[in-house]
């Protein structure tokens, strides 16, 4: 599976059409009046968000976008056809860069939201337009204003409002894959999720909540290790952090060092991601029993540092009541208690 979440593409709007000299000519009448008609407009670069895309690997063969020049205008006052505009579809999330001044052009953050990129060239103006009284037989016309040129930087960065977050084997895509339509590859050995992943969770009444799933994160990824911190930016610009962890798997023996240590390496990547709201899942509990007594403990342990901790299983459903629970009162305050 391919999947692009930079791409450069070279973008230019159309060319306006000249405006047209040109006389009457009509029998009985040897000198007829100025008749050139006016150039079309050039067609323009439109940049448009959709949630059908998850990345830009659909650009990758098509480095430059042109629109439409604008036909030039004819004899007898006839107006050259505008162009037709370009559309360039983008996942949600996207941001669109000028690739020399690195200024935001446009942050995509709705499906459907357009951006006009860049204007078409505008049409001439006929030589009809520029009889005088003294002028009669105008020999000139406008020609159109050319198109606009511009080289995008294009980065994507998902728009979730839930990231998962974990050691490489926890069970985040496993997860996704249960509360959402998404299928992400499952495996039992580390690094099975090699790109992220995105899924929709539709909770009761219309109200959903979009999950990203990115490759697990080892000690070291600050400098490189695994998957490195390639793949963090996806989940800077979600509301809350979802840490897995497996209780059956500490590598430093101790549950809450783990999550210290994954902690470690986000902030490494970007402080930003420390101060972000985050909670903790221990997850494969079905492996575990009940009414272990360590996972009272783990969880005292993570109430002390105030961050809150649910026992769950990925796997069979266990625990995801509870959760679901918790995130409808922290995203949809409007609820009341309905469930
Ligand atoms: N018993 C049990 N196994 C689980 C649970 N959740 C996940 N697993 C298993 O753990 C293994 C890893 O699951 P994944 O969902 O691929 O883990 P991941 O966190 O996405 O792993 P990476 O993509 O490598 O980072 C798979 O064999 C899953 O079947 C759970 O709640 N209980
Ligand atoms: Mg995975």
């Amino acid at each position: 599976m391919t999947f692009l979440d930079e791409a450069v593409i070279t973008a230019r709007s159309g060319d306006g059409g000249s405006g047209c000299v040109s006389f009457r000519r009509e029998r009985f009448k040897p000198r007829g009046g100025p008749d050139g008609g006016d150039g079309g407009d050039g067609g323009s670069i439109i940049l448009r968000a959709t949630n059908r895309l998850q990345n830009l690997s659909h650009l990758r063969s098509s480095p430059l976008f042109k629109a439409q020049n604008g036909q030039p205008g004819r004899g007898k006052n006839q107006s050259g056809r505008n162009g037709q505009d370009l559309v360039i579809e983008l996942p949600v999330g996207t941001l669109a860069l000028d690739r020399e001044t690195h200024h935001v052009l446009a942050d995509l953050i709705s499906d459907g939201q357009e951006v006009v990129l860049l204007s078409g060239g505008r049409g001439g103006k006929g030589n009809q337009h520029f009889a005088t009284s003294t002028r009669r037989t105008p020999r000139i016309a406008q020609p159109g204003t050319p198109g606009q040129e511009i080289t995008l930087q294009l980065s994507l960065k998902f728009l979730a409002d839930i990231g998962l977050v974990g050691f490489p084997n926890a069970g985040k895509s496993t997860l996704l894959s249960r509360l959402t339509t998404a299928r992400p590859r499952i495996d039992s050995y580390p690094f099975t999720t090699l790109v992220p992943n995105l899924g929709v969770w539709y909770l009761q009444g219309h109200r959903s909540l979009v999950l990203a799933d990115i490759p697990g994160l080892i000690e070291g990824a600050s400098e490189g290790k695994g998957l490195g911190h390639r793949f963090l930016k996806h989940i800077e610009r979600t509301k809350l952090l979802v840490h897995l962890l497996d209780i059956t798997y500490t590598p430093k023996n101790n549950i809450i060092e783990d999550f210290f240590a994954l902690k470690k390496e986000m902030t490494a990547y970007n402080p930003v991601l420390a101060e972000k709201p985050h909670m903790v899942l221990i997850n494969k509990m079905d492996l575990y029993g009940d009414h272990c007594r360590d996972v009272h403990e783990m969880q005292k342990a993570f109430e002390q540092i105030e961050v809150v901790s649910l026992p769950v299983s990925a796997l069979n459903g266990m625990g995801i009541r509870d959760f679901k629970k918790m995130l409808l009162e922290r995203f949809f305050s409007d609820l009341n208690g309905e469930e």
